[in-house]
């Protein structure tokens, strides 16, 4: 039986990395969520704001930051690399310009220019890693900005499989220097669970494509299995890995991405509770859910949803002490269930916020001041766009009165 969560949450255990809290946004760690008593109705939008950055573009799937305070933001379809900001325009928004457009990448309805990110080195190499679909396999390359001419992408880890669905595509630097990618399982559920093949899996490499040093499984790209369709990878101040996952039918996961665990698809989706495969931290049935982007601030993973068309503060102070903890709680009763495992480190029911705003909402990402980049996805078939859509929404937290 499940019940709602009531207990008070643990004091937060660990601060914010210094330069995610300059002193404009409150951190979200300074005070307590409270699910209250409008449960289930945007109660997280007491914690928030948002603002509207960039309006008008067409699917932005990837976002990574410059050092000189810009963005380059993918478009999924057009191809085209934009460079997004750092100055306003007359209206208040940033100012949009196309960097390139992206030879060679075929659009398939969920495949395309996908995920970006910039060299941790960007400001000498002046290299972007970029995840795009072409007509035979999902790949990574890179290019160089130098401004000499049109940048060719050189492809450094290719064979990825691709589909019309499934093509995972996120791309970042973890802390430790080396490149994450995310792939999907190209609608062969199977091939999640094949160590030899790249689908369904989160793969960590050296900027040459290379599998990078620890990784698991000697001589392997592959950091972590059995993932179905991740598309959202963050790290938290501690460095812990998370991943938010859509599932089939029935469950979408947000995961602590452990080397070398199995995520269990497609034996099971959500809270299986089997012996050798990784529990999520929490799930959400799809009609609530379609969990796709993940970003942490402090100790609150921000995680977007499409078919949702919400947001969720995940609570993540109760310290994930035991990972394989099988205690779950849960909230709601059936479409709009959702589970969690506290003894795992999520302290309450996610809150949602922002249902309905904006729409279908993909891509978070801490941006270089603290504030939470979201971009929509309602240019992508699946909803009716306003003439604003797709937009680029800064969130920020605040204290609630
Ligand atoms: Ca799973």
């Amino acid at each position: 039986m499940f019940c709602a969560c009531t207990q008070a949450p643990e004091r937060p255990t660990t601060s914010p990395r210094p330069d995610m809290e300059p002193t404009d946004i409150p951190s979200p760690t300074d005070f307590h969520f409270h699910p209250g008593p409008g449960r289930g109705a945007a109660v997280g939008d007491r914690y928030v704001r948002t603002e509207t950055l960039v309006s008008r573009l067409a699917i932005p799937w990837g976002v990574t930051f410059l050092p000189d305070g810009s963005a380059l933001v993918t478009e999924r379809h057009t191809k085209r690399i934009l460079k997004v900001g750092p100055g306003r325009r007359a209206n208040g928004e940033l100012t949009v310009r196309t960097v390139t457009t992206v030879e060679g990448v075929y659009t398939n309805n969920e495949g395309g220019l996908l995920g970006i990110a910039a060299s941790p080195r960007f400001a000498k190499d002046r290299t972007v890693f970029i995840y795009y679909t072409t007509k035979k396999d999902n790949r990574i390359a890179k290019l160089v900005l130098d401004g000499k001419g049109r940048p060719e992408p050189k492809a450094i880890l290719t064979g990825i499989p691709g589909a019309g669905v499934h093509n995972g595509g996120r791309l970042a630097f973890g802390p430790d220097g080396y490149l994450y990618a995310t792939t999907g399982d190209a609608a062969k559920g199977g091939d999640a669970q094949d160590l030899d093949n790249l689908a369904g899996k989160i793969l960590r490499m050296t900027m040459d494509g290379k599998p990078a040093p620890g990784n698991p499984f000697p001589g392997s790209l592959v950091w972590s299995y059995g993932h179905r369709n991740p598309e959202g990878i963050a790290w938290d101040s501690r460095g812990r890995m998370f991943s938010a996952e859509i599932g089939e039918a029935v469950w979408d996961e947000l995961n602590m991405i452990l080397p070398g665990r199995n995520y269990g698809w497609p034996r099971v989706q959500g809270m299986g509770n089997i012996p050798g495969l990784t529990n999520p931290l929490a799930v959400w049935r799809p009609e609530i859910g379609v969990t796709n982007g993940v970003a942490i601030v402090g100790n609150t993973a921000v995680v977007t949803c499409l078919r949702g068309q919400r947001i969720y503060l995940v609570n993540l102070v109760g310290g994930a002490t035991n990972i394989s903890s099988r205690r779950i709680m849960g909230s709601g009763t059936g479409e709009a269930s959702i589970r969690w495992r506290p003894a795992a480190g999520i302290s309450g029911r996610p809150m949602d916020a922002l249902i309905g705003k904006y729409g279908r909402i993909r891509t978070a990402i801490v941006a270089p001041d603290g504030s939470v980049w979201l971009t929509t996805s309602n240019r992508d078939g699946r909803n009716d766009p306003v003439p604003e859509d797709d937009r680029i929404i800064r969130l920020t937290f605040r204290r609630p009165r």
